[in-house]
């Protein structure tokens, strides 16, 4: 078959992969390779990123829109057809219960998809609703929490790049390549390589010999869920020692003295007692990260999902705030960035906002609002409560555009139960995931390669090695006989129908005649330091020629200081010291561990079903041995909550007493389908309402007590 090339990148996680795609006549996907000439990634590229094509050709891909029968069976229905009665429901929705009663739910593909992301906010307004939520609050939004109670720097953080030292905490960017700790996520295995050759010091804190600890000089075996201990005793070694930035600390932080009382306690001897690990890799590992002179420490999911994630997040961030790890005035930034305009960074602190206690409270339980991506935004862990609980304000309609909530938010129960009860769900899908299943409507959107993008919000994490920006093209056609819309679209004709405007990137858009996706793309980076169309010149992404950018000193006036020990936080730490570690009836914690053939609950193409078909129960083969188990037996997990099925497999890197298990996997509670053939789902072990945060509502998803018991026989 005749075909020719077009360059991409991969959007299927953060790492931002450039690609070769080899097409067909009809422009549809052959093949996949790694790009070897691409400025970033040069040359690699994982197995789920080489096999996107299933994905786009493969037979489960929804091509038409679908809308659910009484029956719960699902007929095709035009696009324009279903926009007509999804306004006409949510219009009547709005006139009865007012615009809160219409949400969103964003996911993770669309974090990775620009214009998704971007309109979604625009769409919110146009009607007027705050009940906008997304997978971010289920993630990392502990560090969202942390930046609103002891402050950000306004310069951001020290660079990889220039780094001597650099502390990874419940972080595996070698698999998951998200190196949310600061470490890049292009070419991480090159880049982690690279920094060990010129003498960064690494410590990873991680209760598994992770693909990312064989970097490590120093591995911290912690116990799951003990970081605070852990990184309190560091700060406690670096304030008993004096290795912080005196000078820093002076002019820009409040509470040092007040936290190293607090912190007292937090001995070597008691963190060892309480983590396992041994006093003296306690101290080496403060001296080594105090001793460094560029740094930081950043933290993952390992941390963010455990219980008192946001006090553990909280002392990450003090470790760098007394190490002073932030770029100062005269600094020239290595990141000065493409695709926005120039707004001057500054040598000053940004006070503690303390958002949530400013915005409206929810329904559920008097959550405030955290910002996320664009806007400010509710709290994923009380989205069923938003729906289920009666009185005005509830929530009827829900729009998802690339998520899947009904596998990923805790307690699948309730969520499916609150989804179920819903006026209208609308799911901007292409595969039917268990949230479709729940859809009153299916939209099916176009796929990565099918449409132009920006690489936006992964951009501004990336804190690149320069000023890089590409640009993508929609160079695959999309199946003949389809009709696919990209995401934003839904957004623009619902609004459309509503009779209000969009304003997307401070710009009305024609309500009349729908723009076009590169328009769209070119408004978002209109303030950008280089002209659109110089950038889509390079199609292969380039490190552009851009002003260099030096931190500014601090604004006249400006005195704000970093806030290490507000009340709140005072409060949950010492919370923290009085919970004992034990953990009751059950022996186990179940943590976090993503699956590098797949990301979130995309593993149903062929070429990844062929590699796992569910998600497997890992534990140390001593424990196995202790519990008669051997590699392939059946077994169950069982929390305080819910009881799982699951195939053990060992893992002598793990510590003992933990098992591992990859989240988004299993069916809708109750079904036929068997463990084998597609997993099991977390979310039915981890409960929403009580083993919860405060302020961001974020469920402990990891380190959660279970237990692992024996089954002899297949049972489900
Ligand atoms: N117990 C437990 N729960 C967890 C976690 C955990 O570790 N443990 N992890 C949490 C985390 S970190 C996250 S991010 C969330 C994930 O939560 P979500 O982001 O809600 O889940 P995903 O599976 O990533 O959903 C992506 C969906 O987008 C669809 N999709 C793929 N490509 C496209 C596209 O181009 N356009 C559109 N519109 N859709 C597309 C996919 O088919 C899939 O259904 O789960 C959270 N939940
Ligand atoms: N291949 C692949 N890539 C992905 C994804 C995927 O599903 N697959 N998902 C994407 C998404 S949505 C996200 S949010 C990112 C997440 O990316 P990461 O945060 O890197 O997630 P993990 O790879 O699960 O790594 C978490 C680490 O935390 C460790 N850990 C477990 N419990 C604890 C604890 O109590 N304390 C500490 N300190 N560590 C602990 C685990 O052993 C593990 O090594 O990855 C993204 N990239
Ligand atoms: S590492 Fe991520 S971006 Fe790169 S090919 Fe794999 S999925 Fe795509
Ligand atoms: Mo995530």
């Amino acid at each position: 078959m005749a075909s020719h090339e077009a360059l991409s990148f991969c959007r299927m996680c953060p790492g931002g992969c450039g690609v070769r795609l080899s097409l067909d006549d009809d422009d549809r996907i052959l093949s996949i390779r790694g790009d070897k000439e691409h400025p970033l990634s040069k040359g690699y590229a994982c197995f789920k990123g080489l096999n996107a094509g299933a994905l786009h050709n493969g037979e489960g891909r929804i091509l038409r829109p679908l809308k659910r029968q009484p029956d719960g069976s699902f007929v095709e229905i035009g696009f324009e057809q279903a926009m007509d009665e999804i306004a006409e429901r949510m219009a009547a929705l709005i006139e009865a219960e007012g615009p809160d009663t219409v949400a969103s739910y964003l996911g993770t593909a669309g974090f990775s998809n620009a214009l998704a992301s971007t309109m979604l906010p625009s769409f919110m307004r146009a009607i007027g609703s705050r009940s906008q939520f997304s997978a971010f609050t289920i993630d990392q939004s502990a560090k969202m929490v942390t930046a609103g109670r002891l402050g950000a720097w306004g310069a951001g953080k020290h660079h990889f790049d220039h780094a001597d030292v650099w502390m990874i905490i419940g972080n595996n960017p070698i698999v998951s390549i998200a190196g949310s700790s600061g470490v890049p996520n292009y070419g991480t295995q090159k880049a982690m390589r690279d920094a060990r050759a010129r003498g960064m010091k690494i410590i990873v804190v991680d209760p598994r010999k992770s693909e990312t600890a064989a970097y490590a000089d120093i591995h911290l075996q912690l116990r799951p869920g003990e970081d605070v201990a852990l990184l309190g005793g560091l700060i406690d070694v670096i304030l008993a020692e004096g290795l912080e930035d005196k000078d820093f600390c002076a002019r820009f932080v409040e509470g040092v003295a007040d936290l190293k009382a607090t912190l007292a306690p937090l001995t070597p001897a008691y963190v060892e007692g309480r983590t396992g690990v041994p006093a003296d890799q306690v101290v080496a590992a403060a001296r080594m990260f105090a001793a460094g002179t560029h740094g930081c420490a950043g933290s993952g999911t390992g941390l963010c999902m455990s219980p008192y994630s946001n006090l553990a997040e909280h002392m990450v961030e003090t470790l760098n705030v007394l190490c002073g790890r932030y770029p100062r005035e005269g600094d020239q930034l290595v990141d000065p960035g493409v695709l926005f305009a120039f707004t001057p960074k500054r040598a000053e602190v940004m006070a503690p906002a303390r958002w949530w206690e400013k915005t409206p409270k929810s329904r559920a339980r008097g959550f405030g609002m955290l910002p996320a991506l664009m806007t400010m935004e509710m709290m994923s862990g009380t989205l069923a409560e938003e729906i289920l609980e009666p009185g005005p304000g509830r929530i009827r309609m829900l729009l998802v555009s690339g998520g899947n909530p009904a596998s990923a938010v805790a307690d699948q129960r309730r969520i499916v139960a609150a989804l179920r009860s819903l006026d209208v769900l609308v799911a901007i899908e292409p595969v039917m995931t268990v949230t479709a299943q729940l859809a009153d409507y299916i939209i099916p959107p176009t796929l990565q390669y099918e449409r132009d993008d920006w690489p936006i919000f992964w951009g501004l994490e990336r804190r690149m090695s320069g000023p890089f920006a590409q640009y993508a093209r929609a160079v695959v056609r999309p199946p003949a006989g389809s009709e696919v819309v990209d995401d934003w679209r839904v957004y623009w004709s619902l609004v459309k129908r509503l009779g209000k405007t969009l304003n997307f990137a401070n710009v009305d858009l024609d309500m009349i005649q729908a723009p076009r996706s590169e328009d769209l793309l070119g408004l978002l980076a209109a303030g950008g330091k280089v002209p659109f169309e110089e950038i889509k010149r390079h199609e292969r992404g380039a490190y552009f020629d851009v002003p260099p950018q030096y931190v500014e000193p601090a604004a006249p006036g400006h005195d704000a200081r970093f806030c290490l020990l507000p009340d709140d936080v005072a409060a949950e730490f010492e919370n923290y010291l009085g919970k004992s570690a034990e953990s009751g009836n059950f022996d186990f914690l179940l943590t976090v561990r993503r699956m590098r053939d797949a990301v979130n609950s995309v593993h149903d193409a062929e070429p990844i079903r062929a590699r796992h078909r569910y998600n497997p129960a890992y534990v140390h083969p001593l424990d196995m041995a202790d519990l008669g188990l051997v590699q392939g037996d059946r077994i169950t997990v069982r929390s305080a909550f819910g009881t799982i099925p699951a195939i053990v497999e060992e893992d002598d890197a793990l510590l003992r007493g933990m098992v591992q298990m990859t989240h988004c996997w299993g069916a809708l509670p109750d079904s036929e389908a068997s463990y084998e053939d597609v997993g099991s789902n977390l979310n039915l072990l981890i409960d929403a309402q009580t083993n919860c945060e405060t302020i961001n509502a974020m469920p402990h998803q990891s380190a959660v007590p279970v237990a692992i018991e024996h089954v002899a026989t297949v049972t489900i």
